[in-house]
C-alpha cells in the first residue's frame, strides 16, 4: 500500500515539475493570437459571465469575469475583510460570531426549475459547520447559519435542490453525538456518527434554517449532487472511509476496492419527518434510516471516490474514483428499479446496498485520479484528473454496443492542465440547460508558472474553450488560496443594484439631513448619528469619556454609483465601509483617553484626504472644552 502511494505522489510531483523554471511556450504563434482574442475584453467592454470561485480557507468568495479571467471583486463570507468593512460593523460581526475564519468549498447558485434564477449564492464552511447566503442583489453575505447541530466537517455541501427547497449537506468527519459527548476514537465504528442534513430555504427571502437530519454510519461523506428530472427528489454523496478507520486513514481507509456512496430520497426524508417518524437531538428532527426504510440506500463505487455529479438530464450520475483509473457511471432508472425490486447485495449497518451490477451503466477509463465531472448539455462529460493533470472529455451514454463493450471508445480528448486539477466547472453544468462554451480548471499547484512570489504560491485556474470537438486551452489566471469549486452565471441572469435606494433603507438609525445628525448621551451610552457625503462627515467631532459605550451609525447619503465612503478610526481597530444609501453601525467600549482621528478610507473625491474628524475621549469627570458630549453637535 505504502509503495502505491509513494508511486502516486511521485507521479504528482513529476507532472508538477514539468513546468518548473521553464519558459515553455506550449502554444503556436497563430494559436496565441486566436487565444488572446478569445479571452480579450477590451477596455470599456465587459465580461459575459461571472465566475464565483470559492476562496477555500481564506473564508471568502472571489468574483472573476469570463472570458477575461480578471478578478473583479472579493465577497467576504467567513472572515473579516477590512476592504469592505466586513467583520467590523455590528451586523457582520454578529454574523461571524466567535469565528474569524471558515473554509469555503462549494458555492451553489439558487435554482428554480433546475435553472439558475440569479437570486442567491450559497456556500459551505468545511471548518466550522456553517452555510452562508450571499444575496446577488448586492453581492454581500446576508446570513450565516450554524454551527449546524449534530454536524462536524460540513464539506459535502452546499448542494441545492432543483427549486432551492433545500441545501443538502454531508459530514466529512464523524464524532460522538450529540456534540460535546466524549467517546474513545478506538470505539469509532460504534460510537461515532455521520450526518446528512437538509437545510430548509425560505423561497421568498432565502432565509435558511435546519430542516432535518439523517443519521449515518461514520463514513467520511464526500462530494455530492442533487437530482433533477427523473432523479428529482433524490441526492447522492460519495464516501471514502467505508472501512470506518479512525487513524492513519491514508492506509486504513483505502483497504476496500469499493466504497459506499449514499443514495438519498430526500422527499421521503421530508415526509418521514412530517409523519412524526423523527427523533429530536439538539433541537433537530433526526431520521434513523434503519428504522425508516426508503430514505437511504448505499451503492458501491470504486475506489476512494471523490466527486459525484448528476448530469443535466438527471438520468446519469458520475463518480470519480481517486484510486481507480475510471469514472463510474450510474443509471438512475436502474437505481430506481433496484430500489423497487429490492435488488440488494446485503447491507451495511442495516442500510441496504444496491447491487453494483444492477445500477451501473459502465466504467469509463478516463485516466489516473479522476475527481469531478461536469457536463456541457450536449452529451459530453469533462472529468478533472488530479494525477494525470488534465481534463478528459468523454461521451455520455447512451452508448452503442461497441462502446459498451469497450468504453475506451467513448474517451474523446484530453487537455493538459498545470497542475493537478481539483475541481473544474462548466458553465451551468448543474442546471438542466448548461451554457456550455467555457470550462475552468481549478488547479491545485501552480508550481512556478507565474513570476516568482516566494514559497507561498497562488492557485492557478485555466480557461478552456469547449465549444468545439477538441478542447482548447485559452488562458490562465491566479487566485489566493484556494478555489475548490465555482459557479458560472451569465451576467444577464443577475440584476444587482448599483446603489441602495434611499427609499429602501429601513435602518431606524439612518440620518439623511444635517438636522438629524448629532451625538447624544444617556448615562454612559453615547450615540452618534453621522452622515458621510463627499467630502465630509457630519458631525466631524464626537465627544465621549473613558468608560463610555459608544455607538456610531454612519449613513452614506449618496445615491451616485461607486461613491463609497469609509470610516477608519485610528488605534481603535475600526474599519467600516458604507456604500451609497447604506447605514452601518459599530460599537466601541472606550477604554483609553486621547484624541482619535477618523478618516474616509475609500478615495472618493479630490478632497477625499480632507474627509476626516475626531473622536475626543476624556477621562471621566474632565469637563469638555467645548459643547460637551451630552450636547448634540450640529
Ligand atoms: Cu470539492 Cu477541493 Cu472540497 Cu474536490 S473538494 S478538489
Ligand atoms: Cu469619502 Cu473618501
Amino acid at each position: 500500500m505504502r509503495t502505491f502511494f509513494n508511486y502516486l505522489i511521485a507521479l504528482t510531483m513529476a507532472s508538477a515539475l514539468v513546468g518548473c523554471g521553464k519558459q515553455s511556450r506550449s502554444t503556436s504563434e497563430g494559436d496565441r493570437t486566436a487565444n488572446a482574442l478569445a479571452s480579450y475584453v477590451a477596455p470599456g467592454e465587459k465580461d459575459e459571465y461571472y465566475l464565483f470561485y470559492s476562496g477555500g480557507h481564506s473564508g471568502q468568495v472571489f468574483v472573476a469575469g469570463i472570458p477575461s479571467m480578471r478578478h473583479i471583486s472579493t465577497i467576504p463570507v467567513f472572515a473579516p475583510y477590512p476592504a469592505t468593512g466586513y467583520g467590523f460593523d455590528d451586523e457582520s460581526k454578529k454574523m461571524l460570531g466567535e469565528f474569524t475564519w471558515g473554509d469555503v468549498h462549494h458555492p451553489a447558485l439558487s435554482q428554480t426549475d433546475s435553472k439558475y434564477d440569479g437570486r442567491w449564492l450559497f456556500v459551505n464552511d468545511n471548518a466550522n459547520n456553517r452555510i452562508a447566503r450571499i444575496d446577488l442583489r448586492d453581492f454581500k453575505t446576508h446570513q450565516i447559519l450554524g454551527p449546524i447541530p449534530n454536524s462536524i466537517g460540513n464539506h459535502g455541501s452546499s448542494f441545492i435542490t432543483e427549486n432551492s427547497e433545500y441545501i443538502l449537506c454531508g459530514t466529512r468527519f464523524s464524532v460522538p453525538l450529540p456534540k460535546g459527548r466524549v467517546a474513545d476514537p478506538n470505539d469509532y465504528a460504534k460510537e461515532f456518527k455521520g450526518m446528512l442534513s437538509g437545510i430548509k430555504v425560505d423561497q421568498q427571502t432565502g432565509e435558511m434554517k435546519v430542516g432535518w437530519q439523517i443519521l449515518t454510519p461514520p463514513f467520511d461523506w464526500d462530494l455530492g449532487s442533487t437530482g433533477k428530472g427523473p432523479s428529482s427528489g433524490w441526492a447522492f454523496w460519495t464516501s471514502y472511509n467505508t472501512e470506518m478507520a479512525h487513524d492513519t486513514l491514508e492506509v486504513n481507509s483505502t483497504q476496500k476496492d469499493r466504497d459506499l456512496a449514499a443514495v438519498v430520497n430526500w422527499r421521503a426524508a421530508e415526509k418521514a419527518v412530517a409523519d412524526g417518524k423523527a427523533k429530536t437531538m439538539d433541537g433537530v428532527p433526526i431520521i434513523d434510516p434503519v428504522e425508516v426504510p426508503g430514505v437511504l440506500y448505499f451503492v458501491p463505487i470504486g475506489k476512494s471516490p471523490h466527486g459525484m455529479d448528476v448530469d443535466p438530464s438527471g438520468k446519469w450520475i458520475v463518480a470519480g474514483g481517486k484510486l481507480q483509473p475510471a469514472t463510474t457511471v450510474l443509471n438512475f432508472e436502474k437505481i430506481q428499479a433496484a430500489v423497487n425490486n429490492k435488488t440488494f447485495e446485503g447491507d451495511a449497518n442495516g442500510i441496504p446496498i444496491l447491487k453494483y451490477e444492477s445500477v451501473v451503466e459502465g466504467e469509463v477509463p478516463v485516466g489516473l485520479g479522476p475527481l469531478h465531472t461536469q457536463y456541457d448539455g450536449k452529451g459530453f462529460a469533462y472529468t478533472s484528473m488530479f494525477i494525470d493533470s488534465n481534463i478528459t472529455k468523454w461521451k455520455m451514454p447512451p452508448w452503442n454496443d461497441a462502446e459498451k463493450k469497450d468504453t475506451n471508445k467513448v474517451v474523446l480528448d484530453k487537455v493538459p492542465c498545470h497542475f493537478s486539477t481539483g475541481h473544474l466547472v462548466v458553465a451551468g453544468s448543474d442546471t438542466k440547460n448548461p451554457y456550455g462554451k467555457w470550462l475552468v480548471a481549478m488547479n491545485k499547484l501552480s508550481a512556478g508558472r507565474h513570476v516568482n512570489v516566494g514559497p507561498s504560491q497562488p492557485e492557478s485556474s485555466q480557461l478552456i474553450d469547449i465549444s468545439g470537438e477538441k478542447m482548447k486551452m485559452i488562458a490562465e489566471a491566479y487566485t489566493e488560496p484556494e478555489p475548490h469549486f465555482a459557479q458560472i452565471l451569465k451576467v444577464t441572469d443577475a440584476q444587482p443594484a448599483e446603489v441602495y435606494p434611499k427609499a429602501e433603507n429601513k435602518d431606524p438609525d439612518a440620518v439623511w439631513e444635517k438636522t438629524e445628525t448629532g451625538v447624544t448621551r444617556n448615562g454612559n451610552q453615547v450615540v452618534a448619528k453621522v452622515i458621510a457625503i463627499r467630502s465630509r462627515y457630519n458631525p466631524d467631532r464626537i465627544d465621549a469619556q473613558v468608560g463610555d459605550d459608544l455607538t456610531v451609525h454612519v449613513t452614506n447619503v449618496e445615491q451616485t454609483r461607486d461613491m463609497i465612503h469609509g470610516f477608519g478610526l485610528i488605534e481603535q481597530n475600526v474599519s467600516i465601509v458604507i456604500d451609497p444609501g447604506e447605514t452601518k453601525t459599530f460599537h466601541l467600549k472606550l477604554t483609553k483617553p486621547g484624541v482619535f482621528p477618523f478618516y474616509c478610507t475609500n478615495f472618493c473625491s479630490a478632497l477625499h484626504q480632507e474627509m476626516q474628524g475626531y473622536l475626543v475621549v476624556r477621562n471621566a469627570g474632565e469637563a469638555p472644552a467645548t459643547g460637551g458630549a451630552s450636547t448634540a453637535q450640529k
